[in-house]
């Protein structure tokens, strides 16, 4: 067994000592929350690094997601994957919108545009796809079906830190992107997100809903929600915006030798990496197929005797879950890929700092179970 628990993912820090000078700069200002100045430092470089116009920033992706529907003011139905983390739909439940669930592609686990329109309803307002993996969706494809039937589209783009596709960032699709700066995500502030957009005029809505919905100190047009992010968690951001590009070069290494080494193996499929896009290897999915001899969860079992906690992300569906599950849609007839996906799926653990030794023992664990 191995001596440490080898986890999923793992926070990559810089040394302690480089944060001291970004909390002296938030001691000394006395600004603590309420976009003060670091927080206005860290959406100017966010925008740079990932070469977007606009930025707001969230104490976490869930809230940014809720608030980027409101700011739309997104109502009726919504076509959504039911592959993906619970907090996609959750998004769409707390602001009254029925979530419409649609299959995905069985090659790269996003929204199959193939299959929207036959969704689309007189209620359906807008699409809200998600970068699953940070594999991006087929934006021209999904653009031109919102351009048919005058959709918005808001990207779930939880796990699509710096990732491009045909040379630009694939924040810039859509109408809004939701980014997640959760601590086990390629690149975090603890908890946080952002919300990217195109304009001020949209970025201000954001800034407000997410303010209670006040527009000056006697003025509320909306019951927007708390969803700033604090001095604190915008200091970390600036100072992990200085290693990113390191964090993301160690994952495409771990990325690559798990390609190598896995290849051999009957029954071991990886999701092969998107053409023409800068990845970000967020995560190291794997689908078990039949040919394996073992199924996906004994491998998943095998793997925690050995203190190496893969995750099935995503299972259980979104769409089996006793909030969402009697909606039409939901069944898993209609749901076959997604429903496939989330039986034979296991995501490895990838970041910067697992060691080519510890790679060795899962893929050794994962060899010896083969059968
Ligand atoms: N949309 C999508 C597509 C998402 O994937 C997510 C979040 C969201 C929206 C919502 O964004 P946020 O509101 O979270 O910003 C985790 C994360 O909590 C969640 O952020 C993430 N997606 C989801 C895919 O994964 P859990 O329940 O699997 O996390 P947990 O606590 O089991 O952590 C996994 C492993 O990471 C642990 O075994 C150990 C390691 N870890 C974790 C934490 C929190 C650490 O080493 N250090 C840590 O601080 O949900």
């Amino acid at each position: 067994m191995s001596q440490k628990p080898i986890y999923v993912t793992q926070p990559h820090l810089p040394p302690f000592e480089e944060f001291l000078p970004y909390l002296k700069e938030v001691w000394d200002s006395k600004f603590l929350t309420n976009g003060g100045p670091m927080h206005q430092k860290f959406e100017r470089a966010l925008c740079e690094y990932l070469g977007v116009n606009q930025i707001a920033l969230f104490s976490n992706g869930t809230l940014a997601l809720l608030t980027a529907l409101q700011s739309l003011r997104i109502t009726g139905e919504v076509i959504t994957t039911p592959y993906s983390f619970v907090a996609t739909a959750h998004s769409l439940l707390w602001n009254g919108i029925k979530p419409v669930f649609v299959d995905v592609d069985p090659v790269n686990l996003n929204l199959d545009p193939s299959k929207i329109e036959a969704a689309i309803t007189p209620q359906t307002t807008a699409i809200m796809p998600v970068h699953c993996y940070g594999h991006p969706c087929d934006i021209a494809a999904i653009e031109r079906i919102a351009d048919t039937y005058n959709l918005k589209v808001i990207y779930d783009a939880a796990h699509s830190f710096g990732v491009e596709a045909d040379g630009q960032s694939v924040l810039n699709a859509g109408d809004l992107s939701v980014l997640s700066f959760h601590a086990t995500k390629v690149f975090n502030t603890f908890e946080g997100g952002a919300i990217v957009c195109k304009d001020a005029k949209t970025k201000l809505r954001i800034d407000q809903l997410k303010n209670f919905g006040f527009v000056d100190e006697v003025t509320v047009v909306a019951p927007g929600i708390n969803g700033k992010m604090s001095e604190f968690n915008a200091a970390l951001g600036l100072l992990q915006l200085q290693h990113v590009d390191e964090a993301l070069r160690l994952r495409g290494q771990i990325d690559r030798q798990y390609r190598q080494a896995l290849a051999d193996i009957p029954g071991i499929e990886c999701l092969p990496p998107s053409p023409g896009s800068k990845h970000n290897y967020s995560y190291f999915p794997i689908l078990v197929k039949p040919e394996f001899g073992g199924s996906r969860d004994e491998l998943y079992t095998a793997l925690r005797r050995e203190n190496i906690y893969a995750r099935r992300y995503f299972y259980p569906l979104i769409s089996s879950f006793p909030m969402y599950r009697a909606l039409p849609s939901a069944a898993p007839a209609n749901l076959p890929v997604a429903t496939r996906a989330a039986e034979q799926v296991l995501c490895l653990p990838i970041y910067p700092d697992l060691t080519s030794s510890q790679q060795d023992q899962i893929v050794d664990v994962i060899r010896a179970q083969r059968r």
